[in-house]
């Protein structure tokens, strides 16, 4: 087996496993203390000290955010989902956030020649094809938001919520710089923006079960067994592990620790009408993935509701499902999946009752060999699929 990077003493592991069986924050951030004090401090320690450290202060923010808002009884400004999915629009200032906005949405919002226009977040909702996108325009990001400046807390608490974010930068005014801005911001938060090679979900259990793994993706250095040696030394006895992508043993242990997520996001450099030194859309693509970048214009590019509706649904990899009642009538309104979901899945999302009357379903469209073909629960289902189930 792979030696642990950090290959803690057994205490320390003992007091990790109270610190993940405790709820109340006051406490948990004494427990995290202790166990901080009981970890031997060396580079390979580091990164998770700064992890757990990073936790005991979203705590604290968080027990302080709370005694603020029983005093003035203040309203969070989380905004219900509603659409295929929610996608935040954020950025600096000035940017043109409300200009992509009103470009592609139905949102009423005022664009501004000033800075700081944007003070609560704003809603709209883009058509693509026979759904819609939610929009959010979130007021402007700046430097220390991770810290709370600027209504920073509430904001990043949009971001960490929503399914998605477009970051839109200015191509006229420092654009690489403000675009690293952010993404240091975000990563103040564990708010990752890049895809990584490799990512796991942890579902702890507390029935018993076994560890079981749901397979997305593979192992890249270490085997199954190594994992629940791992976990077993965190005394995780009972998970559910899903594995997506080249997933390292460090990727393993990090998401014991970490509160670190990674979201779909789309980059807008902005204003492209102006004058703006060529060389930095080269180097734009080296610091953000080119399949994700929209150079555009708010202002004059007339497409640019279709381009970003088409990046949306790529980026989110989204399946549109059409079910057929027992009269064979389909369903305008699609469900909303990932793509590749097994039709075991689906019935679990339509009502469990299907789930567990399941006889055999039909389908037709691009995950049929032909039309009307009878699959059974495994069948993974593309976009556009329309399905009959029957029970
Ligand atoms: N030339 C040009 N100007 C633009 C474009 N998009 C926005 N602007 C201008 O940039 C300024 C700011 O636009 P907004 O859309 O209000 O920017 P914002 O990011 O929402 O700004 P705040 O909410 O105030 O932080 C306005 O004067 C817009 O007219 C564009 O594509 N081209
Ligand atoms: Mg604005």
């Amino acid at each position: 087996m792979k030696q642990l990077v950090t290959n803690l003493p057994d205490v320390a592991k003992a007091k990790w496993n109270e610190v993940t069986l405790t709820k109340n924050p006051e406490e948990r951030i004494r427990l995290m203390s202790e166990f901080l004090s009981l970890v031997p401090k060396h580079k390979g320690t580091e990164r998770m000290c700064s992890q757990v450290k990073k936790q005991i202060s979203a705590l604290r923010e968080d027990i302080e955010k709370k005694k603020k808002q029983k005093k003035s009884s203040h309203l969070t400004n989380i905004i219900p989902k509603a659409g295929a999915a929610q996608i935040v629009i954020i950025g600096p200032t000035n940017v043109g956030r409300s200009s992509v906005l009103k470009a592609v949405t139905n949102a009423q919002v005022e664009i501004t020649d000033y800075a700081f226009g944007t003070k609560q977040p704003i809603p709209g909702m883009l058509q693509y094809q026979d759904i819609f996108f939610q929009l959010i325009e979130v007021p402007p990001i700046v430097k220390g938001s991770s810290e709370g400046r600027a209504n920073g807390y509430q904001n990043l608490n949009l971001i960490r919520n929503a399914d998605g974010i477009i970051i839109v930068i200015d191509l006229s005014n420092d654009p690489i710089e403000n675009f690293q801005m952010i993404q240091r911001e975000l990563d103040n938060s564990q708010i990752l923006i890049n895809k990584p090679k490799g990512e796991i979900e942890l579902l702890k259990r507390g029935d018993g079960t076994e560890i079981q793994f749901i397979w997305e993706g593979e192992l890249s250095d270490c085997s199954t067994e190594d994992i629940i040696v791992l976990l077993r030394e965190y005394r995780v006895k009972s998970a559910l592990i899903r594995i997506k992508g080249k997933v390292s043993l460090d990727v393993v242990e990090d998401a014991i620790f970490s509160n670190t997520i990674h979201k779909p996001t789309l980059l807008i450099a902005n204003k492209s009408d102006l004058l703006y030194n060529k060389a930095i859309l080269h180097q734009l693509k080296e610091v953000f993935e080119p399949e994700n970048l929209i150079i555009s214009s708010a202002q004059k590019n007339q497409e640019l509701k279709k381009i970003l509706g088409d990046k949306i649904f790529k980026l989110l990899n989204i399946a549109r499902i059409y079910t057929r009642n027992e009269n064979k009538v389909q369903q305008d309104t699609p469900i909303i999946a990932k793509n590749g979901i097994t039709v075991g899945e689906l019935t679990k999302i339509i009502h469990n009752d299907f789930y567990r009357n399941f006889k055999f379903a039909r389908i037709s469209g691009p995950s049929a060999k032909f039309p009307n073909e009878k699959v059974g629960l495994d069948r993974k289902l593309l976009d556009r699929t329309i399905i009959q189930i029957y029970i």
